[in-house]
């Protein structure tokens, strides 16, 4: 699903994309994101091949854009951390709460590509990436057990399906974060076709990508110039890419077609990728092998 932006969030510059990707989706440019909806979920693009009468990232298989990513609140549900920064360095827990329009913490959540959680972090750079799975204590209180992070700006989201006040829910929901310390960024490489993680080497085709356009994109997997063909599902799917745009953090994320069977997933993974912004993202691939998990990371311009 895309969401359009709030309008107070949106440059100038950016509204002819957010306004594409609203007119793919035949909906209103209704840009308050906290405005109620009548579907009881997201309003917003989805790419055409993932409408469906149920909203949220159920992780059908098809190929999906999350929204934006950019609110702490969206409807009725807020993202409420515990702290807004994080020791440098060490393994940081943080814990956090989503609170529903009551003001309460909500407690039902449903799995959702097999995990009632799902935490992200990147620093403003779009190094630092990490993907993790927090635990719930009964209270509502979430735990993201955080590795290292070095000092900078970084930006926590969390995705995830609530049950609340009668409607079950999809949201990606953002917040700030700050770890003190003397802060470098390293720029962000260029945009490639290709990238190597863990002697596997990815290479994306797709040519040209637009803002808001669906668009198929094809990642090949092979190693040592052999095709890749015993990848193993994890989180249900045979890859997960999120993809954090390198202006604002927008945040996407999608999983490739197709159902899972076995450790036989490869060579070829087939995405449909909606990304509501032109300029350059940085996509981080996730993917199972022999039991260790893999993060690619390559910058797509999108135009
Ligand atoms: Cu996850």
């Amino acid at each position: 699903m895309l969401k359009p932006p709030t309008s107070s969030r949106a440059a100038p510059g950016r509204i002819s994309a957010v306004l594409v990707a609203t007119a793919v989706a035949g909906l209103a440019l209704s840009a308050c994101s906290n405005s109620s909806n009548t579907s009881g979920a997201h309003h917003g693009a989805m790419p055409a091949q993932s409408m469906s009468a149920h909203d949220g990232m159920s992780g059908t298989g098809m190929g999906m854009a999350a929204g934006d990513g950019l609110a702490a609140t969206t409807d009725g549900l807020t993202l409420l951390p515990a702290a807004s920064t994080l020791p440098a360095g060490v393994p940081a827990p943080l814990g956090f709460r989503i609170t529903g329009t009551d003001g309460h913490p909500v407690t039902t959540f449903e799995p959702d590509q097999t995990k009632l959680m799902h935490l992200y972090l990147i620093r403003s750079d779009l190094t630092g990436f990490q993907h993790i799975h927090p635990t719930m204590a009964a209270d509502g209180t979430w735990t993201a057990p955080l590795a290292p992070a070095r000092p900078g700006t970084y930006r926590a989201y969390t995705a995830f399906t609530a049950k609340t006040a009668g409607k079950t829910v999809s949201a990606v929901l953002s917040r700030p974060l700050t770890v003190p310390g003397t802060a470098t960024d390293t720029p962000l490489p260029p945009p490639a076709t290709t990238t190597q993680a863990d002697g596997y080497t990815l290479t994306v085709h797709g040519g040209q990508m637009m803002a808001g356009m669906a668009h198929t994109l094809t990642v090949t997997v092979t190693r040592n110039g052999r095709p890749v063909t015993d990848l193993q599902p994890y989180l249900d799917s045979y890859a997960h890419l999120t993809a954090i745009h390198a202006g604002d953090l927008a945040f996407a994320h999608l999983h490739p077609h197709g159902t899972v069977n076995g450790n036989h997933g490869g060579p070829a993974l087939t995405f449909t990728a909606t990304l509501p912004r032109a300029g350059d993202w940085r996509l981080f691939i996730q993917f199972q092998t022999h039991g260790a998990l893999h993060t690619a990371a390559v910058t797509l311009h999108v135009g």
